[in-house]
Formats: C-alpha cells, structure tokens, sequence
C-alpha cells in the first residue's frame, strides 16, 4: 500500500523528495492540482472542496495514509477529511510548528505562506497551542508559489522576489522562520540568502517526512519490501512543466517518471 500525497501543485514534491530520503522503501502516489493552483487566493470553502475532491481520487489506490502536502488545504480542510477517511491524514502544519518551537531561542518566530495560509492564522494557533507566550510575525508571500509551479525557482527574477517578498521580515527579531508553504523549499537558497545565518529556516517538508515516519512506526504499517517502489504521479494540467520539475527536483531518487 502506498503513501497518497497531494498539493495544489509542485509544492508538495519537497515533502515526497523527504519522504523518499527518509523512507526509501515507501512508494508514493502524487496528485497535484496543476490547473487550479494557486489555492492561495482561493476562498476556504473551495480549498477544502478541492481537497475533498483529490482524497476521493486518491482513494481509488487504496493508499494507507493520505498527505495533504499544502499548508492552504491543511489550514482549512484537515479536520474535514479526517472526519471522511478512517486511514491515517497527516497535514504540514503542526510537524513545522513543532520544529520552530523546538529550534527558537528568542520565543520570536517568522512565518511565511500563501495568502490562505496566514489568513487562517493556522500557524499562530499551532504555535501558541504549545507554548502560549510565543510571538509570530506572520507575512503572506503570494508571488511566490506561481512562479515555482512555472519551473523558475532558480532564476535571478525568483531571487528578486524573494527579497522583495521578505522584505517587511527582514527588520524583525525572529531567530527562526517557517517555509509555510510546500513550494518554498525550492527557493531555499534565496530564503536563506536574504534572510541570513542568524535566522534558521525551518521546512514543514522536513518535519512533515518525520511525522509520517512516527506514525508509520507507531502503527507498524511501514513496508516490507526492500524493492526500490515504483511510484506514481499525476497532475490536473498539462504534465510538460509538471513533469520536468519533478524529474528535477527528485533526480537522485527516480530513474525516469513512469
Ligand atoms: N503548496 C501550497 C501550500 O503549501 O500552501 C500552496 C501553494 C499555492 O497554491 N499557492
């Protein structure tokens, strides 16, 4: 049985490229919304519409775990499909405020995400859950998710708007800021770059691959095999841009997209 994992789009291949670096035995189905992302913009109600959508998709492949590899749908339809499926649903935004809780000196923590993501203000209930006395310096950074899904992430315009996005973070006290979205670990370097050495970035994908692993562990539910899986991918778009991204991005762990 496989680990099902969706995003609106590219981002949540940050998190399959975890999981497969984690969990290499794993094999993973991939769904990515191509052609309605950005969800960021979207109203809730559409967000977890769609993401209700994907789940039943997916649940075609009888997977044993669901990954909703994007902060906007966690922020807004976790609790909706939790209530719908009785396998395990594990969301990126409780593994990346768990980490920033642990990694914070200063008690002063920065979060960044798509405009969905800090208007449901998923992050500062999670982080205040834990620790109550936790300051967040929240900042939407729109422009950011569209131009990853275009296959630009490395090019000297992404940099530009990643210091433009940052900017209004730049002046503030934090010591750790949360990529809050599954699209920013492709612009880490730029992140890391404007932000500097005495911020520690924190990625929900990261965090997230451990999470699943815990509860992979937890329920014994990890696979038996020791095959390299086959794994599978779709998207709602045209799988040009979609697939060169992927082939890219998880290069040292796929052959070639099936
Ligand atoms: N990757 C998604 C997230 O983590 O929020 C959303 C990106 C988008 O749709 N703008």
């Amino acid at each position: 049985q496989a680990i099902a994992v969706l995003d609106s789009g590219v981002g949540g291949l940050t998190v399959v490229k975890e999981v497969m670096k984690q969990l290499p035995h794993e094999k993973v189905i991939y769904f990515g919304d191509t052609a309605r992302s950005p969800y960021g913009p979207r109203p809730a109600n559409e967000v977890r519409h769609f993401t209700r959508q994907i789940v039943d998709y997916l649940l075609q492949f009888d997977p044993k775990m669901i990954v909703i590899a994007c902060n906007t749908a966690t922020a807004v339809a976790i609790e909706d499909i939790r209530a719908r499926v009785s396998i395990p649903v594990v969301g990126v935004i409780a593994p990346g405020a768990r980490a920033a809780i642990k990694t914070t000196q200063s008690g002063m923590i920065g979060v960044i995400g798509t405009d969905g993501t800090i208007r449901s203000q998923a992050y500062e209930t999670a982080l205040k859950q834990i620790s109550p006395d936790i300051h967040v310096y929240s900042e939407a950074c729109p422009l950011l998710a569209p131009f990853v899904e275009r296959g630009l992430y490395s090019s000297d315009r992404a940099h530009s708007i990643v210091e433009q996005s940052l900017s209004p973070l730049k002046d503030k006290p934090i010591d750790c800021l949360i990529l809050g979205c599954t699209h920013y670990p492709f612009l880490m370097e730029s992140i890391s770059q404007v932000m500097g050495p005495k911020v520690t970035l924190i990625s929900s994908a990261e965090e997230t691959a451990r999470d699943i692993s815990t509860i992979l562990s937890q329920r014994g539910m990890h696979s038996k095999s020791q095959e390299t899986p086959i794994h599978q991918f779709f998207c709602s778009g045209t799988p040009t841009v979609f697939r060169q991204i992927a082939e890219n991005w998880l290069k040292e762990y796929i052959a070639f997209m099936p």
